[in-house]
């Protein structure tokens, strides 16, 4: 039994409660939220117990929704600014990395996750090369496999490639490893590919995710087959128009737990189906800003009783994996909302909706949800409790304690 202390508990429960001077008890589970750290102390005396220092924070641990560890190369040579020509180099860069370069800078990244304080991702997996490093990262992992293709006459390799990284995933997979499936895209999943996948993923109970309406190209291409995207797809896979309108893509994921990511172009009636569908939207804001160039509609959301996660994406339309670079990005961009609700729902976005959307039983400090805890320091004392969410989100960049499952993965 372990005794983890600190000036501030964030909860991250229903009443938003913040506790001073308390103490999380635990072994793989939360078994007691103490109110009183010495009282912790005194009634378990042969428990390990650890107080974190002056203003002190613990909160659940992070949880990294949407990324691409394989992208986490080409950091500087990709063209931001416009979706299609951010596309169009990631296409042309694609073979410029020897196997050595990606092995470390998917270390790279794992690392950064974790000093920034993410116990559990949810990672795109396109090529099944992240799959070992991920499986001995420590973290809690839900790996999407991906799926993508446009043109029919590839289907039955592209399914066999999909199938092949599947069952290597599978022989990875335990308690802290799940299989899942992602759908690339609307537009670069030829129907085939899309039903394949839809009827794996529910043949197999698996969660399922995939980029929506993340540029105004994709907008214009899925409503009207028109846009930017109509000459990109004309001259690299001579197709004329989309295969799908967007309202017929969303349906066919009803019955599966979803997680639409970007969704910065999507419209009401979207929001509505994604949310009556009991689906999740993440979004991704710095991502969002260089991709799409325009960020989700969180206010809106909102009002709309949706509880979005916050993600990075990849380091191939990322600065950094660091959850906190990203949700500082939040609050500077979205000027309009108030830094006495903003930063908290922010906190909640990257754990419990996180936690949610992923199906793990954390996010929240409470009896009987999973030991993912974070601890660290902030640079001085809080004096109201509606400020400590925007102070906690402003000053921390690494944590001092990264806790996955009740065991301490960083000293
Ligand atoms: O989320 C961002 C932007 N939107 C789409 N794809 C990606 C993102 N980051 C990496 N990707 C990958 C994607 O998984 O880039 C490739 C895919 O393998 C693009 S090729 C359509
Ligand atoms: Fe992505």
């Amino acid at each position: 039994m372990n005794i983890l202390a600190a000036d501030y508990l964030i909860t991250m429960d229903d009443e938003r409660k913040i506790i001073r001077n308390g103490a999380v008890i635990f072994d793989s589970e939360i078994l007691e939220i103490s109110f009183d750290r010495e009282l912790a102390k005194s009634k378990y005396p042969d428990a390990a117990y650890e107080y974190l220092g002056k203003n002190s924070v613990i909160m659940p641990s992070l949880i990294n929704a949407h990324t691409h560890i394989e992208f986490s190369k080409n950091k500087t040579t990709l063209h931001y600014g416009n979706f299609i020509d951010w596309l169009t180099s990631v296409i042309e860069k694609k073979e410029l990395t020897s196997e050595e370069e990606l092995e470390s800078s998917m270390a790279d990244a794992l690392l950064q996750m974790r000093k920034s304080g993410v116990g559990a991702l949810g990672a795109v997996s396109s090529f099944g090369k992240d799959i070992e490093i991920l499986s001995r990262s420590g973290l809690r992992v839900t790996l999407f496999n991906e799926i993508l293709g446009t043109g029919e006459e590839r289907s039955e390799e592209i399914k066999a490639d999909f199938m092949r990284r599947f069952e290597l995933t599978k022989r990875y997979s335990n308690e802290m490893l799940t299989p899942a499936v992602s759908i690339h895209s609307a537009y670069a999943c030829s129907r085939t590919l899309m039903d394949f996948a839809i009827g794996f993923a529910k043949e197999n109970s698996l969660k399922m995710c995939t980029h929506f309406m993340e540029s105004k190209a994709e907008r214009f291409w899925l409503d009207r087959s028109r846009g930017e995207f109509k000459a990109f797809f004309k001259a690299f896979f001579g197709i004329e128009r989309s295969a799908i309108k967007a309202d017929e893509f969303l349906a066919k994921f009803d019955g599966l737990d979803t997680m639409f990511v970007h969704c910065t172009h999507a419209n009401e009636t979207e929001f509505e189906s994604i949310r009556n569908a009991g689906s999740y939207i993440v979004h991704c804001p710095v991502s969002n800003r260089l991709l799409g160039m325009k960020l989700f509609d969180v206010e809106t959301a909102k009002n709309m009783r949706i509880e979005y996660i916050t993600a990075t994406d990849g380091l191939s339309s990322n600065f950094s994996l660091n959850l906190w670079n990203e949700l500082r990005s939040a609050i500077f961009g979205y000027t309009d909302l108030s830094l006495k609700v903003l930063p908290y729902d922010l906190l909640k976005s990257v754990t419990l909706n996180a936690a949610n959307a992923l199906g793990i039983d954390s996010g929240k400090l409470e009896v009987g949800k999973k030991a993912d805890l974070i601890g660290f320091c902030l640079p001085g004392f809080v004096d109201e409790d509606e400020y400590l969410p925007l102070q906690v989100i402003l000053h921390t960049n690494s944590v001092d304690k990264l806790i996955v499952n009740g065991v301490s993965i960083n000293g």
